[in-house]
């Protein structure tokens, strides 16, 4: 059993489920172009950059857009997106999920956030739990997206920890392939099906603690 040195996070759909205001702000978006989009569509989104998502939503409506009509879309679904974002509170994030941070501290384990998200910052803040960090790596720090390694290697470099003594907590396939691709272990938080290539699967973080995952990964 390798020693685990530090412990790295996605944040949407790990930390907290943004996916539904992503959603939402899509839609939106989506119903003003005249495009269908549906929440099973929503899944194609999960851990992919924002202007990749707009990409699949246009190719939804075979729509070929320029770069600078897609660049003005994509910021007017980030304020919209931003709206529901600023309503967010403490009670947003997902069970367990405090105490698992806070458990890691105390064990002297490192802790770093890997998201895709530019927004990565400002949720965070709102959920009152960047102290518990001691990286953040986002979408403004990377320009490679997942399943490219490079967001969690910067973790890793931040960290001053070697990647195959980390644990990335993933709940999208491109993310797992990018902890995969980093060369460290992944806890899939979500459905074992979806996420079969990682080394444990879990169905989120209440009633999980840095203990168990000490004995099973
Ligand atoms: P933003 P993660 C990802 O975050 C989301 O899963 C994905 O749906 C979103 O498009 C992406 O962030 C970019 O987000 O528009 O806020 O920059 O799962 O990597 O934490
Ligand atoms: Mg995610």
């Amino acid at each position: 059993m390798k020693k685990i040195t530090a412990c790295l996070f996605d944040l949407d759909g790990v930390l907290v489920d943004t996916a539904k205001y992503h959603f939402l702000a899509w839609k939106e978006l989506a119903d003003e172009l005249g495009i269908e989009f549906t929440e099973t569509h929503n899944e194609l989104l999960k851990g992919v950059s924002r202007m990749d998502s707009l990409d699949i939503i246009l190719n939804l409506g075979k729509l070929d857009l320029p770069q600078e009509k897609k660049n003005e879309l994509a910021e007017k679904k980030n304020r919209v997106y931003l709206e529901y974002i600023l309503k967010m509170g403490e009670d947003e994030i997902l069970p367990g999920v405090k105490d698992f941070l806070t458990d890691l501290r105390n064990r002297n384990i490192g802790v770093a956030l890997g998201s895709a998200s530019k927004n990565a910052q400002l949720i965070l803040e709102r959920l009152n739990i960047e102290q518990l960090f001691d990286a953040i790596i986002d979408g403004t720090k990377v320009s490679k997206a997942k399943p490219d390694p490079e967001v969690f290697l910067k973790g890793a470099e931040a960290l001053d920890v070697k990647p195959d003594e980390c644990i990335v907590f993933e709940d999208a396939i491109a993310g797992l392939e990018a902890a995969l691709n980093a060369g460290m272990r992944c806890v899939g938080v979500g459905d074992p099906e979806t996420l079969h290539r990682a080394n444990l699967v879990i169905p989120g973080f209440a009633g999980f603690h840095p203990a168990d995952l000490l004995q099973r990964i």
